[in-house]
C-alpha cells in the first residue's frame, strides 16, 4: 500500500466537482486501501479521493474511536444522500486539508446514503452520530465544498489564512 500526499486548502482541485466512478476497477480498489492507509496515519475518520488529487467520487470512512472497538474500514463509490432527518446536530469538525483548525458545523442528524461497494454492488444504509456527520463532510468534498463553507465569511477567511501559512511553513521545511 501507499500512502498518499493530502492536498492541503486553498487548492483548486478541493473546489472541484468529482465524476462519478463508472465501475469498480482494479486501479479504484487499490486507490481506495491507499486512502485508508493514508487516512489511519494522519490520523482521520474520513478521506475524500480529491483530497489527495483524484477528481473521482469515493470516500472513504472509519468512525470507530473507542479503544478495542474492532475498525470499521468504510469504502463508498458514488454516494449520494437520499433522504435526511429534520433533526439536526451540531459537531465541532475537522479537515486533514485544513489542519489544526475546527469549528462547530450543524447537518442533518441521520442520513440515508445510497453507494457502491468494492465489490460494486449498491448498498443503501442509514447512518447517526459522527458517521452521519463524516458521510456529509467527505460528500461535501465531492462537490467542492468545504466545512469552512458552513461559517462567516470573516470566519471562513481566517482559516484560509491560518491554512496559507501552513502550507508556506511545511513547503519551506
Ligand atoms: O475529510 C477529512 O478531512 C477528514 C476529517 C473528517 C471529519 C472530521 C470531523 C467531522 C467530520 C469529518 C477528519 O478526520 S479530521 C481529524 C479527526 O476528526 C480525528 C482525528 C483523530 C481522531 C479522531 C478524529
Ligand atoms: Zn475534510
Amino acid at each position: 500500500m501507499t500512502m498518499k500526499p493530502i492536498l492541503i486548502h486553498p487548492d483548486p482541485r478541493l473546489k472541484k466537482v468529482c465524476d462519478p466512478v463508472p465501475d469498480v476497477s482494479d486501479e479504484l480498489r487499490t486507490l481506495a486501501q491507499d486512502m485508508l492507509e493514508t487516512m489511519y496515519d494522519a490520523p482521520g475518520i474520513g478521506l475524500a479521493a480529491p483530497q489527495v488529487g483524484v477528481l473521482s467520487r469515493l470516500i472513504v470512512m472509519d468512525c470507530v474511536k473507542e479503544e478495542g472497538e474492532p475498525p470499521q474500514p468504510t469504502v463508498m463509490f458514488n454516494p449520494e444522500v437520499v433522504a435526511t432527518s429534520d433533526e439536526t446536530n451540531v459537531y465541532e469538525e475537522g479537515c486533514l486539508s485544513i489542519p489544526d483548525q475546527y469549528a462547530e458545523v450543524t447537518r442533518p442528524k441521520l442520513v440515508q446514503v445510497r453507494w457502491m461497494d468494492m465489490d460494486g454492488r449498491e448498498r443503501e444504509q442509514e447512518f447517526d452520530a459522527l458517521w452521519a456527520t463524516c458521510v456529509q463532510h467527505e460528500i461535501d468534498h465531492l462537490n467542492g465544498k468545504l466545512f469552512i463553507d458552513y461559517l462567516s465569511p470573516m470566519k471562513r477567511q481566517m482559516m484560509t489564512r491560518k491554512s496559507q501559512k501552513f502550507k508556506r511553513e511545511r513547503m519551506r521545511a
